[in-house]
């Protein structure tokens, strides 16, 4: 029998479980701390609950050792991450935007996630009313971008799909707004709307809500940009005539490990089946109401769908969705992927508009000597009649510009140096925000990124491989968010200064790393690397990518199954 983890004996359940049951749909006392003027901080169970709300509270690492020796609270502030189904923000919109960060946040920075959509960190809690209610003004919110509930839906950003992205944006926010807890406490509490005396009801995600975060993305193969594989539910449009008749539904996939701990692994997400484009509300809803019912609520490092998959079957997980939904899935439909990164710089899409996609290192927008990213996009949002789309790998596209605007976003592009030339590695690569605001850090990641990738780039050169790809992403801990485990050369950090090195993934993103060596400094990352590029350059069989040519010399074994082949 499917153990149900909701009917779990109480004493059982996480810390979590209870802190949900008990917070009256999310509410909790969080209006009572933001009157408290002796704390910067939220006390006891709000602390975990306003990030159902999109807000994580953080201090600053650097600061810390500092202030807790003048016996000063810690510099707490948070850090908002705003929905954005699809990435799709106008100009209008980011102008506001722009404008908060600069006038009201401790970084006065915008930091592009690579779930597409855009995070301000240092917002101090007598501010925080104010930028839910400018959010709100402009159409925009930050539900549910936090914790156990479906996050920001991806949708591939490819600007070359003008038709198909049109659709696949229109079910990315169709996704979304499903699936948005259905509780009242955000307008509440951010909005001030007057407490409607009405009992809350959340059909979908329950009066617990899920029992870990959920993932989803909306595909248009062959571009994989959203990295399917690490997320929850996928929908892969298939599509007849420019117009997508339905989706190749894929389930089950997630990057975080434990270090150490065997019963931690990462896979890829795997294939349910094909269903037709008026099925998809239906099976999203049974996949996570499966989810709901079945994920692990007494231990929060098995709770994901995967784990849920590998507790039950895949076989029974799909009946189960298919019971739920009335839908049989049909056999999958034939789709491939071709590439993961952005095209960087100008297309021109079918109807004769422009789009400029702009390489942003770690989606970090703020002006600095070499590059004035921050002051040349806000004055490109006073003239641009358009569309920003965030990418999935921290990057922004300037999309649906006419051809009488051209020149002039172009001039202005290039006079603050947002058009550069930059290697393919360095295009390609990835990092977490890290230090100093992520509180879980244990080694830089963003901060580091740089000085990596110079340092592979003067390898490449010597080498003569400089004009290849190599994809090369960085997570400051095992939870993995630079999705360091999709990549060719992945770090994880261990401890300041020290990572795992995982080798061996490939370019499209459908293959685990093997980790290579364990709790080596920078210093030995690089002569290791050295070591394997080299080797690459001398014995590479014809356009053979890094990640497979160090499979097929078994420098490391390729991960097939990820629960046996990962650790061992
Ligand atoms: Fe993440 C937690 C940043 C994508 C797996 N992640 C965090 C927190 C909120 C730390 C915390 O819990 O206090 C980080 C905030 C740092 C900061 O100061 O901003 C953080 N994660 C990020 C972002 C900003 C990384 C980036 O540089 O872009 C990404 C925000 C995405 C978004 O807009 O929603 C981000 N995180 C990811 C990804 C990649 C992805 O989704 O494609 C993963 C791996 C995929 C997966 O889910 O398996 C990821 N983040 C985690 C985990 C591990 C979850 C787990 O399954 O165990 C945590 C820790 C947790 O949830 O307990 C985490
Ligand atoms: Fe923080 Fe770790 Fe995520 Fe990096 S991988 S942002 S250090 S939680």
């Amino acid at each position: 029998m499917i153990k149900n983890f909701k009917k779990e004996k109480s004493s059982n359940l996480t810390k979590e479980e209870h802190i949900k049951k008990n917070s009256n749909y999310l509410r909790g006392t969080i209006i009572n701390d933001l009157k408290n003027e002796i704390t910067n901080g939220f006390t006891g169970d709000n602390f975990s609950l306003i990030r159902f709300h999109g807000m994580y509270q953080q201090d600053d690492r650097d600061l810390r050792l500092e202030r807790n020796e003048q016996k000063l609270e810690p510099r707490y502030a948070m850090m908002l991450r705003c929905r954005l189904p699809g990435g799709v923000i106008s100009s209008k919109q980011w102008l506001k935007i722009d404008s908060f960060a600069t006038k009201h946040t401790l970084y006065g920075t915008i930091r592009l996630t690579n779930r597409q959509t855009f995070q301000l960190h240092g917002i101090l809690k007598k501010n925080l009313k104010n930028i839910h209610q400018l959010l709100n003004q402009i159409g925009l919110d930050s539900i549910g971008t936090a914790n156990d509930v479906n996050r920001n839906v991806l949708c591939t950003s490819d600007p070359m799909e003008s038709k198909l992205h049109k659709e696949c944006y229109q079910w990315s926010k169709k996704i979304s707004n499903f699936l948005l807890p259905q509780t009242k406490a955000y307008a509440e509490i951010w909005l001030d709307h007057k407490k409607v005396f009405s009992t809350d009801n959340e059909p979908i995600l329950g009066e617990t809500y899920l029992p870990r975060k959920f993932k989803t993305t909306v595909v248009i193969p062959p571009y994989n940009d959203v990295d399917l594989y690490a997320n929850d539910m996928n929908f892969i449009a298939i599509t007849k005539n420019d117009k997508i008749i339905g989706f190749n539904v894929l389930i089950g996939g997630g990057l975080s490990i434990t270090h150490g701990n065997k019963k931690t692994w990462p896979a890829l997400a795997v294939e349910l089946g094909y269903i037709n484009i008026n099925d998809t509300l239906s099976i999203a809803q049974a996949i996570v109401t499966t989810q709901r019912d079945w994920g692990n609520r007494t231990d929060r490092k098995n709770a994901k769908t995967r784990y849920t998959i590998e507790n039950v079957g895949l076989n029974i997980f799909k009946k189960e969705v298919e019971k739920r939904a009335n839908v049989i899935f049909k056999p999958i439909q034939p789709y491939f992927f071709t590439t993961r990164g952005d095209q960087i710089g100008w297309k021109k899409d079918i109807n004769n508009n422009w789009s400029l996609t702009i390489f942003i290192q770690n989606g970090r927008i703020c002006d600095n000597k070499n590059q004035l990213l921050k002051s040349g996009l806000l004055k490109i949002s006073t003239i641009h009649k358009g569309n920003f789309r965030l990418t999935s790998n921290q990057n922004i596209i300037i999309s649906e510009i006419s051809n009488s605007n051209k020149n002039n976003i172009e001039k202005i592009a290039i006079s603050h140096g947002l058009i550069k030339k930059n290697s393919k590695l360095r295009e390609n690569s990835m990092a977490c925000v890290s230090f100093p605001t992520c509180p879980l850090a244990m080694a830089e990641a963003e901060r580091i990124l740089s000085f990596f990738i110079h340092e592979i780039e003067c390898i490449m050169l010597k080498y003569g491989v400089e004009k290849e790809i190599i994809i090369f992403r960085i997570s400051g801990c095992p939870n993995g968010c630079g999705r360091s485990l999709l990549s060719e050369i992945g770090l994880i950090g261990k401890s300041m200064g020290r990572y795992n090195l995982y080798i061996g993934g490939n370019r499209i993103g459908t293959r685990i790393p093997k980790i290579y060596k364990e709790n080596i400094t920078e210093k030995e990352i690089l002569i290791h690397l050295k070591f394997l590029i080299k080797n690459w350059s001398i014995y590479r069989n014809e356009n053979e990518d890094f990640g497979d040519f160090v499979i097929r010399k078994n420098i490391v074994k390729a991960v097939i199954n990820p629960i046996y082949d990962f650790w061992n």
